[in-house]
């Protein structure tokens, strides 16, 4: 039985993702049509925004929001913040490449709490809840088991084009690639993180993204038995922006090789 406040949360996602299909089912067309796809998932991602903060105002007036579209939206509850991404992986939702989340997190007192990743196209409704567990449609989740680096699936978000520390990320693929069985690069931080939790990926690795991409993800990595970390020092992945997710055993050998990548 889910709590009162992921009755809420999934409540609204539900709602939003509605919405949201009905965007991407335009997708293919636009992306034959001359004014390309780019405006209409601005406005899909507004849409999505303002159907998450209306459906979760009305349930818990006086939280505060931070979220991709709005930014920083004050609350008359100094204790309690819903960090959200309406769309995460919006490269892909362009290219109409069915690997995207609405994402949704609750902070109390700075704190996550309560968390939501959902695909809407696999119709995947990821949930955990401090102390609670996670769950994938009401399963629960488990991080992979996997001991040693070398039997290892790894997510790797690829920055873009002109994105930040791309010679660093070379670096650190090129490392990886000589210890990890394979790599991939889904364009979802939020989904990423979410198969870590599900045990799909063994560990997901990614810089300079947002704490709205990653807030429910780590909670649900957490609650799966997980652990996240700043890759390059014990700091806070929401303070620092850069990210590594994995398991107590495989923690230390992921730091080792991201270290040996960052002398190179
Ligand atoms: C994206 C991430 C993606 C990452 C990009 C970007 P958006 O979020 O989830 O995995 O590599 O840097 O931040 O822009 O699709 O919400």
């Amino acid at each position: 039985m889910s709590s009162p406040i992921i009755t809420v949360m999934t409540a609204a996602v539900r709602k939003a993702a509605r919405a949201l299909q009905r965007d991407y089912g335009e997708i293919a067309f636009l992306q034959v049509s001359q004014k390309g796809p780019g405006d209409f998932v601005t406005i899909a991602d507004q849409r999505c925004d303002k159907i998450l903060r209306e459906e979760l105002s009305k349930a818990r007036p006086g939280y505060a929001f931070l979220t991709e579209e709005t930014g920083s939206v004050p609350g008359t509850d100094p204790d309690h913040r819903f960090l959200i991404d309406p769309i995460d992986g919006t490269m892909n939702f362009m290219h109409a490449v069915p690997m995207f989340a609405i994402t949704v997190a609750l902070e109390r007192k700075d704190e996550l709490v309560a968390a939501i990743t959902y695909n809407p196209v696999s119709d995947e409704m990821y949930t955990a809840e401090k102390g609670g567990g996670a769950f994938l449609n009401n399963k629960r989740l488990r991080v992979a088991q996997r001991r040693d680096i070398h039997d290892t699936l790894v997510s790797y978000e690829v920055p873009h084009r002109g994105g930040k520390d791309l010679p660093l990320s070379r670096a650190e693929i090129a490392v990886l690639q000589q210890r990890v069985v394979g790599i991939r690069s889904p364009g979802s931080a939020a989904l990423s993180l979410a198969y870590v939790a599900a045990g799909r990926f063994d560990a997901m690795i990614c810089r300079n993204i947002s704490k709205w991409d990653m807030a429910a993800g780590i909670l649900l990595v957490r609650e799966a038995g997980g652990f996240v970390s700043d890759p390059d020092s014990e700091r806070n992945p929401m303070q620092t922006g850069n990210i590594l997710a994995t398991n107590a055993d495989l923690m230390p050998q992921f730091k080792a090789a991201l270290g040996k990548a960052r002398e190179a």
